[in-house]
């Protein structure tokens, strides 16, 4: 089952989002695996946005999402890569629809609130900056069992 590392980040845990972003995810279908309040480091920071290195916002980059606490994610789900950036919406709040979460929640370029890993492979580097494999739980949801 395909995997995404969503983190939410210092603007959307200090406006206290955090529950209404995780119940979109989770009424949409998606399972958690794995979820946690850190406080990122440099180093982790740099290789999260190594793609962004060398532009003129890396360093303002670096320096917001190290700036306070973010909620690391895994979620797991069919097509949850693609699936998940849609219900983000654009990286630029002028274009984020309605409906999306940055749409809905984000109004200060570029306080976009949350991170989608883009593609597969940006998933499992970005997994892997911020989890040990041990943190990803294993479960099936089947809570009729007990019952
Ligand atoms: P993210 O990686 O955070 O999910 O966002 P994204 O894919 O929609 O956007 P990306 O191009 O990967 O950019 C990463 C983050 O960098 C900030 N940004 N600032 N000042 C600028 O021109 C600029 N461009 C991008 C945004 O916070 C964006 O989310
Ligand atoms: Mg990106």
């Amino acid at each position: 089952m395909e995997q995404t590392y969503l983190m939410i980040k210092p603007d959307g845990v200090q406006r206290g989002l955090i529950g209404r972003i995780v119940a979109r995810l989770e009424d949409k279908g998606f399972k958690l695996v794995a979820g946690k309040l850190i406080s990122v480091t440099e180093e982790q920071a740099k290789k999260h946005y190594a793609e962004h290195e060398g532009k003129d916002f890396f360093p303002e980059l670096v320096r917001f999402i190290t700036s306070g606490p973010v909620f690391a994610m895994v979620w797991e789900g069919d097509d949850v890569v693609s699936l998940s950036r849609i219900m983000i919406g654009k990286t630029k709040v002028g274009e984020a629809l309605p409906g999306t979460i940055r749409g809905d929640f984000a109004s200060h370029t570029p306080l976009n609130l949350i991170h989608g890993s883009d593609s597969l492979e940006s998933a499992k580097r970005e997994i892997a900056n911020f989890f040990a494999p041990a943190e990803l739980v294993d479960y099936t949801k089947d809570i009729a069992a007990w019952m």
